[in-house]
């Protein structure tokens, strides 16, 4: 059965609720703004600033759906959010990315200097452990478990690994099939792991964390489709503003392997799947469903 269009649902009148509670956790383990190095402090914060947090609300959702409470999960979703960040700090360096916008403002490094957001990066780093080591809510099994499935997901074998084969295919041509895997580690690993922490909040069975595993691997490919997908229809729209970037570099994404239309539909069959999957997971899916219906319609 297929669902594109987000329902009113019990989830999502409980969102702005998480998302305070996110709020609340971030600021609680980051040095205030005004602490020594006050300028170092001031641009953690700025880079934690303005993102849809759809990695936090997974945690949220993995969570609910397995009957965990939101106090078990503040850490969890608080730190795939601290690692997403330092990722994007550091992604939009001049030597990765070299972006001067991010989230609609100047990135770190334009609005800062290059040196801080090295540092900032590195700080969120850090701080992601911090939040999970030092939660009161979680047992020490639990916590050493997260810290070891979050090093995991952002380390050489995902996120960060995912990063150094994307930026040695530049120029090249990839098959789909390694295209994927690049994504499995740069984008997916990250997705992925929100749903493993919040089965381990719930010290849940293997069979349901493998289908909470499978759950997340289709929204992480789904999401990154559509993110090749949502950049593609906006180049083409911009096509003055952005043909010196795309002569300057070539990289393979799902609309260029695929085509912009083969493409869309992998992401909508994906995303179905990641409802089936929710559907078999031992426990209540509205969140879960209401998840992948809320990233199908995001257009940014
Ligand atoms: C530099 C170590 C290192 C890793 C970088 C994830 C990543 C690896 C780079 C991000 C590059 C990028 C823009 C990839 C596209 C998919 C993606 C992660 C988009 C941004 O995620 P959103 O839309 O961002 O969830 P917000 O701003 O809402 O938090």
């Amino acid at each position: 059965m297929s669902s594109t269009s987000p329902k009113a649902s019990a989830f999502d009148s409980r969102v702005p609720a998480y998302l305070q509670r996110l709020e609340r956790t971030t600021d609680a383990v980051l040095p205030p703004a005004s602490t020594d190095p006050a300028r170092l402090h001031e641009a953690i914060r700025y880079a934690c600033e303005g993102g849809k947090h759809l990695r936090a609300l997974m945690v949220y959702a993995a969570g609910e759906t397995l009957g965990v409470t939101p106090e078990q999960l503040d850490a969890a979703a608080c730190s795939v959010e601290l690692i997403h960040a330092y990722s994007l700090v550091h992604d939009d360096l001049p030597g990765m990315d070299n972006d001067d916008l991010r989230r609609g403002r100047p990135t770190v490094h334009k609005a800062y200097d290059e040196a801080t957001a090295i540092l900032v990066g590195d700080t969120l780093q850090t701080s992601a452990f911090e939040v999970l080591a030092t939660s009161d809510a979680l047992d020490d099994a639990q916590k050493v478990q997260m810290i070891r499935a979050l090093a995991h997901a952002s380390g050489s074998l995902g996120m960060v690994g995912g990063q150094a084969v994307d930026m040695a295919s530049e120029n090249l041509t990839l098959t789909l099939p390694q295209l994927e895997s690049l994504h499995a580690r740069k984008t997916g690993a990250l997705i992925l792991v929100t749903c493993q922490l919040a089965a381990i909040a719930a010290n849940a069975t293997e069979a349901t964390r493998k289908g909470l595993e499978h759950y997340g691997r289709c929204i992480g490919l789904a999401f990154q489709i559509q993110d090749d997908v949502l950049d593609q229809i906006a180049d083409t729209a911009t096509l003055g503003k952005t043909a010196g970037k795309d002569l300057a570099q070539h990289k393979s994404t799902f609309p260029s392997l695929l085509g912009l239309e083969q493409a869309q539909q992998r992401a909508h069959a994906l995303f179905d799947e990641a409802r089936n999957a929710a559907r078999g997971i031992a426990g209540h899916a509205e969140p879960l469903l209401w998840l992948a219906d809320h990233i199908q319609q995001r257009d940014h």
